[in-house]
């Protein structure tokens, strides 16, 4: 049987493949139609949409079929004077929108265009006396705070302006008998709450707080028979946890214990090979949520023809190495 040549995978022919063109037409065509039902209903979801579909056309060769400076100029509109963004223009801000705010600027290469002091100012702001971080003024706390706090504030260069010491204690302290992590000290482990707990941990250069085998073990028994990861035991599979599985499982050096085969065949039934897109599972309706965790699923899978993508930073691993290494 024919295959494609690549060093530790095997694609066999009739695993089905990756629609490209048809998604970079699902995702332009997203990006346009914004008044319609769902695009209302996902109205404050905007600046993580924007997120999610120009890093899956950048995964996909195809960030240029995109208006830079359109894009730029909006998510500068969508800042508070406090530093933080909103999910759209008007709206209160909150670290989730800021990450994926400067993710997107860090995509074009448009960071300078940042008060990188309001910025920063605003997440570290939102550290708490026990290192931990809230989201917003109203003060939810949450690993996926932390994580977002401490990836934004690294791709700024200014991680010095919070108590990074307790930060990682703090992330520490939401560690479970079991390896995993969850959202605060003693919640169950769920597979997106240890993405952010591992990708914090790896950011800061403090892995060696994880038993790898122990979470390794956790993080590979999520892999069901279709191939398809899920997010806790019992649970059904889904493409996202393609992403938050498997990027905890590249950090700690434990991808092997999965089949990478399997996966990639899930993601793979999981397109919408005529429309584009791809969905949670196979056969239900796709999104751009889906779509971005698949291809960047693919991507570190090392599918052909995508670019790679860094697993703690959720970037493209050429726009990091501009950041970190100026290449
Ligand atoms: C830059 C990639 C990136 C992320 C930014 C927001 C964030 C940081 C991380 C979110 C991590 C997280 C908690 C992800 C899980 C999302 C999800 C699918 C939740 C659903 O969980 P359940 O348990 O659903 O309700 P299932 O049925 O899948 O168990
Ligand atoms: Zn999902």
């Amino acid at each position: 049987q024919e295959q494609i040549k690549n060093p530790t995978l095997h694609f066999p022919r009739d695993m089905g493949e990756l629609v490209t063109e048809k998604h970079v037409q699902y995702i332009l065509s997203v990006e346009k139609r914004k008044d319609d039902f769902i695009s209302v209903a996902m109205e404050y979801l905007r600046m993580n949409g924007a997120y999610w579909g120009l890093t899956t056309l950048d995964l996909l060769g195809k960030l240029d079929a995109v208006d830079v400076d359109e894009v730029v100029s909006w998510i500068m509109k969508c800042q508070h004077e406090s530093g933080g963004f909103g999910g759209n223009i008007g709206h209160d801000p909150h670290i989730l929108y800021t990450l994926s705010a400067v993710q997107v600027l860090a995509l074009f290469d448009k960071l300078n265009v940042l008060d990188i002091e309001n910025v920063t100012n605003y997440i570290a702001g939102l550290q708490n006396e026990d290192g931990s971080f809230s989201g917003d003024e109203w003060g939810e706390v949450d690993t996926r705070f932390s994580y977002i706090a401490i990836c934004c504030l690294s791709i700024l260069h200014h991680l010095n302006k919070i108590n990074v010491e307790k930060a990682v204690s703090y992330i520490v302290s939401c560690k479970n008998l079991d390896g995993g992590f969850g959202c605060t000290p003693g919640g169950e482990s769920h597979a997106g709450q240890i993405f952010c707990c591992v990708g914090a941990l790896a950011i800061t250069g403090s892995l060696h707080h994880i038993d790898k085998d122990l979470l390794g073990w956790w993080l590979c028994e999520r892999q069901v028979k279709a191939g398809g990861l899920n997010g806790r035991p019992e649970k059904l599979p889904d493409v996202c946890y393609s992403w938050w599985v498997l990027s905890s499982l590249i950090m700690i050096d434990r991808v092997h214990w999965i089949s990478k085969e399997k996966l990639v065949k899930f993601i793979l039934d999981c397109q919408d090979t005529e429309n584009g897109g791809i969905s949670d599972r196979p056969d239900d309706a796709v999104d751009v949520y889906h779509t971005y965790f698949g291809v960047a699923g693919l991507s570190l899978l090392e599918y052909p023809g995508l670019k790679a993508i860094d697993p703690a930073y959720a970037l493209p691993v050429d726009v990091i190495n501009r950041i970190f290494f100026g290449r």
